[in-house]
């Protein structure tokens, strides 16, 4: 396929609530392009970024997906992107390699709790924004559309203004009115997205010139040669306008309002041109900011000096030094690992040797290609500012930055939100349990949220994720791709054990067999540390009651001890030990011995120094549509929750509260089912706090009693 230059490409993030339509318009936007055979649909997988089994499945997107359009001399990246709360992190990474996001909205639900929530990310990154209200074949669309506008302009901003006019037609909506040009398009609903362009239908002929003079009059707010022009003239030539209005966008002055259908490919070829003629260029966009390590100057070391590193920029720009940006890896059990990423300088040849500067390695690109969905187009070469991928790299992840040797830089890479919900999974057998870490790691090479450890407690395999859906899928993904069959359980609690109160006790292990005998002695006092405290042990022996080599044998003793648990099997924290006395034998006394009689003194005290669990509080914030928050604080009163405060955001809500994580283990199903979906949740873990006795009591008699504790002295 031919290689295009930077002034050639466009980078499109998609963007947009849940089912809003995004995989659908790429899809259409495709066919319209002449890129598919024929309109592929999101539930059948035929849509070309909808391949992923687990999308297809559940009719949604879970992961960033790419495809591109060859359309009248450019080429258009598009990236789709999750709308559902829970993976709408992929959205945020979708913005850095992308110079324009296309927000969905549903032309009839209107403005939704992630359509401000990928809004905000846009204006993070300071990402052009070019909305198209979707689905507009909604036999209620027509009546909607004014409502959705409307609800844009309250939200974002009077600058959210039509360049378009939908035309609804006998078979609903039929076509559009460019406000620029001011000429008709006019399509067959269900054909292949191409217009005809035809006078503008009579009784739209005043509406339309209002529009567009409206648009005129924003587009030369603040130009004033422009003004002067209008005021002059009475209107601005075409040309200008058309040169005004693709600055206005790039400079987040105007955020241009479109009509489409995916579903029926109307107006979808306009929506091509739209992105052609007014979407920024790669190459016109400020120069992106990076981090350049200095390197140290001692020739041949090869090691950054660890001096601070330096903010600098690049162009995108040929001429510049090559420099890549790895945004999304995808783990294919046949091709192997294939890595997008986005030439952000220079350009890059197939078979090239390009160092990964993150990791300190060199990788050889060899098959450079274009992604459609999840078929790699081979091309020669990707000049600054297009989107490539490559297979087989040997050490490359997502976030990555990679270039010329001689030119080290890094791009920050996006941050993505901490897992939210952690379960316990278990292999099946004892093949499942052989296969279960590799497949893992190739599903976390393509989803760095994921986590995946083991219980350093009760040594279960535990696995970290967004919520349930998300631990699901990948369940799905190890058994359809790796063969690998696994359990998953509610994962325990991380609780701990404490004490409330001062305690005092001896320790002495004595015992005598055949010839040399054990002996340790000693008295310790136990006191309560703040919460986090930890563990601390001080050594109050004068005199050598106990001598000094056998010290660290008592505090190893209350360890191990404290680390197994009194209660409940949890590890006791936030305490003080202080070792003020004991005895010792001459011959009899080793290490051993004096670690037992450690672990006794430990376990004695704990009898009297009133025992308690902790449990963690988890920061949880949680954001809905506002009538929603009563029913949500009652929820989180039943979940032992506390209010820390509310936030009204137009017509969403803010809940931050503290919860109790045992209370929080299935909130997601709870969130979803209260509010349709459109509710959301972060939450993070906060600090420990005492159990009410009530629980704890249930929680102690469902523990084992722990094992191989020595009662006798
Ligand atoms: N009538 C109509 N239905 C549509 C249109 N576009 C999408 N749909 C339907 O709406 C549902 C969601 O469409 P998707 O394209 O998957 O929406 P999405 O925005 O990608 O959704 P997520 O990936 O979950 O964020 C599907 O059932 C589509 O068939 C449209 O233009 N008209
Ligand atoms: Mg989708």
């Amino acid at each position: 396929m031919k290689s295009y230059p930077g002034s050639d490409i466009r980078n499109v993030a998609v963007v947009g609530h849940a089912h809003s339509g995004k995989t659908t318009l790429v899809s259409a936007l495709l066919h319209a392009a002449k890129m598919t055979p024929s309109l592929g649909r999101v539930e059948d997988g035929s849509a070309v970024t909808a391949y992923d089994e687990e999308d297809v499945a559940r009719a949604t997107t879970m992961q960033n997906a790419v495809a591109f359009a060859e359309w009248n001399g450019i080429k258009l990246n598009f990236i789709d992107t999750p709308g559902f709360h829970m993976f709408v992190h992929e959205a945020r990474s979708a913005m850095l390699p992308a110079e324009t996001a296309l927000v969905a909205v549903h032309a009839v639900n209107g403005v939704e709790a992630m359509t401000e929530r990928v809004w905000k990310y846009a204006e993070e990154f300071n990402l052009p924004r070019v909305l198209v209200l979707s689905q507009m074949d909604h036999p209620r669309a027509a009546e909607s559309a004014a409502g959705t506008l409307s609800t844009l302009h309250e939200r974002f901003g009077r600058q959210c203004i039509p360049v378009q006019l939908p035309i609804a037609g006998d078979k609903g909506f039929e076509g559009v009115i460019d406000l620029v040009t001011m000429q008709a398009f006019s399509y067959a609903p269900g054909g292949d997205g191409h217009g005809k362009i035809g006078d503008i239908p009579a009784h739209l002929a005043e509406p339309a010139q209002r529009a567009h003079e409206t648009l005129v009059e924003l587009v030369a707010e603040g130009k004033d040669e422009l003004m002067e022009e209008f005021f002059r003239e009475g209107t601005i030539p075409e040309q200008h306008l058309i040169t005004a209005l693709h600055e206005a966008i790039r400079e987040d002055r105007i955020f241009p309002v479109l009509y489409a259908s995916g579903l029926t490919n109307v107006a979808t070829d306009h929506l091509l041109d739209f992105l052609k003629a007014y979407a920024p260029a790669p190459i016109e966009c400020a120069p992106v900011a990076a981090r350049a390590a200095l390197q140290a100057v001692a020739a041949g070391s090869g090691e950054a000096s660890g001096e601070e590193s330096e903010g600098i920029t690049r162009k995108v720009d040929d001429a510049e030094p090559l420099s890549l940006y790895v945004f999304k890896t995808m783990s294919d059990p046949f091709a192997g690992r294939i890595s997008f990423f986005k030439v952000f300088s220079g350009c890059l040849k197939n078979d090239a040797s390009v160092q990964n500067f993150t990791r300190r390695t060199p990788e050889k690109f060899s098959h450079l290609s274009t992604m459609q969905g999840r078929n790699a187009v081979a091309v020669s070469e990707l000049h600054a500012g297009d989107l490539g991928a490559v297979a087989k790299l040997k050490e490359t992840l997502t976030g990555d930055t990679l270039g010329d040797k001689a030119h080290e830089i890094f791009f920050e890479p996006v941050a993505l939100p901490e897992p939210a919900m952690t379960w316990a999974i278990e292999p099946k057998s004892r093949a499942d349990e052989d296969k279960l870490a590799p497949a893992v790691h190739k599903l976390m090479e393509e989803d760095l949220m994921v986590r995946f450890f083991r219980d350093g407690q009760t040594n279960e395999f535990l696995i970290a994720a967004a919520g349930q859906p998300h631990i699901e899928s990948l369940v799905n993904k190890l058994r359809k791709r790796y063969h690998t069959e696994v359990t998953l359980k509610a994962p325990r609690v991380p609780y701990r054990e404490t004490i409330r109160g001062r305690a005092e006790a001896q320790g002495r292990h004595k015992k005598q067999t055949g010839g040399h005998g054990q002996y340790g002695d000693c008295k310790i006092k136990m006191e309560p540390l703040q919460r986090g405290g930890g563990f601390e042990f001080v050594n109050d022996i004068f005199g050598g009651a106990i001598p000094r080599n056998f010290i660290p044998a008592v505090e190893k003793g209350i360890q191990e001890s404290a680390a197994r648990g009194y209660l409940a099997g949890y590890p006791v924290v936030d305490f003080k030990v202080i070792l003020y006395d004991g005895s010792y034998h001459d011959v009899d006394s080793n290490e051993l011995s004096f670690k037992l009689a450690g672990r006794l003194a430990f376990r004695k005290c704990m009898e009297q120094a009133k025992p308690t669990l902790l449990e963690p509080i988890m920061k949880v914030d949680i954001e809905a549509p506002q009538e929603f928050a009563g029913a949500l604080m009652g929820d989180l009163n039943q979940r032992r929750g506390r209010v820390q405060g509310m936030e009204s955001h137009g017509a969403s809500t803010l809940i931050h509260a503290e919860v109790p994580m045992a209370e929080m283990l299935t909130y997601g199903q709870t969130l979803t089912a209260t509010t349709q979906g459109r509710g959301s949740f972060h939450m993070d873990m906060d600090h420990y706090d005492i159990v009410p006795q009530p629980i704890m009591e249930k929680i102690v008699a469902n523990a084992k009693k722990p094992a191989g504790e020595e009662e006798e002295e």
